[in-house]
């Protein structure tokens, strides 16, 4: 007998930093979307996917993390918005990811919600941080505003009510066949995890608007059979921006390219070897062709 087989698409959405790519990370069990303790961090859309057995039926699930949800105010943020209304389009199931703290007054994102004609399962995430009352509390809160499918409680990073989590996510896809070959992790090419990686290590070390002023992107990514090359130019606004970046001696944007380039040695499995160039292209974060260009 033939074995069935379910996929279909989920959409992880919230606001900033609620945990929507640590609990995607875990979900697919590699670090695919970058973290850090800034907002918006998670530019673009992307896709984890994962394939598996439970109860003997096969699955795939092909998931996306979303920019945070917040109010345009740049161009960049336009395009933000966008990734977050078409993952909503096309999700099989969407979780809305909240943390245990979060106050939520945003009436249109609730509306907006209320109307997904997929099953919304609602995440209360970091519960590692809460008391039992404090959870309860939520709960009930959540069940008053939104009606959702299931109110489910995790810790993203603790790895907690993640495994149930799955499995309720597992038993609303339809059955169809696998969208994705089965070997296939991502969407994304390599080069994409390459540039997000710097990008990650620039939020990481630098302050204030620094991380938000620059974009990343790698315009080599050359494969040899013991090393990787990776030619990467970041971008800023101001030529302020751009000593602030080097630091004294260049020494800071070489502490940003070590680090960098460890994460990369680890996740390609290879040596790695980078290069950096700062370019300064005035306000590009304002105008949309310079955007397009970068690949939102
Ligand atoms: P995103 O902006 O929604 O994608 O959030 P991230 O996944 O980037 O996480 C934002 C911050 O919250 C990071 O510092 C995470 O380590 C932290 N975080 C995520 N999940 C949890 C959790 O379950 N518990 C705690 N204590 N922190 C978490
Ligand atoms: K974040
Ligand atoms: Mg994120």
């Amino acid at each position: 007998m033939q074995k069935t087989h379910r996929a279909g698409f989920i959409s992880i959405i919230g606001k900033p930093n609620v945990g929507k790519s640590t609990l995607m990370n875990q979900l697919v069990g590699e670090k695919l979307s970058i973290i850090t303790s800034k907002a918006q961090t998670t530019r673009h859309r992307i896709m984890g996917i994962v394939n598996g057995e439970i109860d003997g039926e096969d699955f795939q699930l092909v998931y996306s993390d979303t920019p945070g949800i917040i109010k345009p105010m740049y161009e960049l943020h336009n395009s933000m918005m966008e990734y977050v209304h078409g993952s909503l389009e096309d999700a099989d199931v969407v979780l809305f990811v909240t943390d245990i703290f979060e106050k939520y007054d945003e009436e249109d994102v609730i509306q907006k919600l209320g109307k997904s004609d997929a099953p919304l399962l609602l995440i209360i995430n970091k519960i590692d941080l809460a008391t039992e009352e404090q959870i309860e509390e939520k709960i009930n809160h959540w069940k008053t505003v939104l009606n959702p499918r299931e109110i489910l409680t995790i810790s993203a990073l603790k790895n907690v009510g993640v495994a149930e989590l799955l499995e309720t996510v597992i038993k609303l896809l339809p059955v169809h066949p696998p969208y994705f070959p089965k070997d296939q992790l991502t969407d994304k090419p390599e080069r994409f995890f390459a540039a997000e990686m710097l990008r990650e290590k620039i939020f990481t070390n630098y302050k204030k608007e620094i991380p938000y002023s620059c974009e990343v992107v790698v315009t080599e990514f050359k494969e040899d059979d013991d090393i990787i090359k990776v030619y990467a130019e970041i971008y800023v606004e101001r030529s302020s921006q751009r000593a602030i970046l080097l630091g004294h001696k260049g020494e800071r944007i070489k502490k940003v390219g070590t680090e960098a380039r460890e994460e990369m040695e680890a996740f390609f499995e290879k040596k790695i070897f980078l290069q950096q160039y700062i370019k300064v292209e005035p306000d590009w974060r304002l105008k949309r062709d310079k955007i397009k260009r970068f690949g939102y």
